[in-house]
């Protein structure tokens, strides 16, 4: 089993933002992986969203791979062994659905029920589930785990980082505008995993290539929020909203 607990991983994360964790699945791990979101991007047409969120409701025997000790061993060193995954999404860049994103923080968190609380703001519904802005102390104790299911390179729509962004807080659109400060095109291969804080500023680009690039993306959290607000994972046994 591979120990990320060492120094310099959560250092990384501290002073970058990000670490990549390679070594981690085997390639017959992705192939299953695989093989359980076809179920799902066929019936769906996927195929034409890019993407499948609310992805543990979606496919439940997913959400193994969330609670498995791969994925907590990169976890609890950063969040501490209570952590829990807040939300998952399936990111699939190909030629029926190539996108790309600009500079942004994940900022929006999905929550079960929409309920007023101070410091919430910008309430939105994304495929039916309600998403709201919380405090940046809600953000800054978040972590994102990608475990990629093809190899991503500047060809095919890799993300690219802004090494260190996440420990100024909120950028406005303005600071965004004007960023000057070098970015990092992040290389992973299939089985590798992207570990990023979620305030890191991040964007990607169209892929170039007639390829998918697939990522499985899980945002975890270690605190529960002000009741009656309730992270949207943590209702996992309720049904498809
Ligand atoms: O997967 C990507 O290329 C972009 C994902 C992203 O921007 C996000 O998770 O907010």
């Amino acid at each position: 089993m591979l120990n990320f607990s060492n120094h310099k991983y959560s250092q990384d994360i501290a002073q970058h933002g990000f670490a990549l964790a390679q070594g981690v699945f085997s390639p017959a791990q992705v192939s299953s992986y695989l093989d359980l979101l076809k179920t799902v991007a066929f019936s769906e047409k996927s195929s034409s969203k890019g993407g499948i969120r609310n992805l543990f409701k979606k496919i439940p025997e997913l959400s193994a791979l969330a609670d498995s000790e791969t994925i907590k061993n990169l976890v609890s060193p950063i969040l501490g062994d209570q952590a829990f995954p807040v939300r998952a999404i399936f990111f699939d860049k190909m030629p029926e659905a190539n996108w790309g994103v600009a500079w942004h923080q994940d900022v929006n968190i999905a929550v079960v029920n929409k309920v007023e609380q101070p410091g919430f703001c910008a309430w939105s519904v994304k495929e039916g589930v309600y998403h709201v802005q919380p405090p940046l102390t809600i953000l800054q104790n978040m972590l994102t785990v990608r475990l990629h299911l093809d190899r991503a390179d500047a060809q095919n729509g890799a993300l690219w980082v802004v090494p260190g962004s996440h420990q100024q807080g909120r950028w406005s659109e303005l600071q965004i505008a004007q960023l000057t400060s070098p970015a990092h095109l992040c290389c992973v291969e299939a089985g590798e995993v992207l570990v990023m804080r979620p305030l890191l500023l991040h964007r990607s680009y169209k892929s170039t290539q007639p390829e998918h690039r697939r990522v499985i993306h899980i945002e975890f959290a270690n605190q529960t929020l002000p009741a009656p607000l309730q992270w949207y994972e943590q209702s996992r046994n309720l049904v498809e909203l």
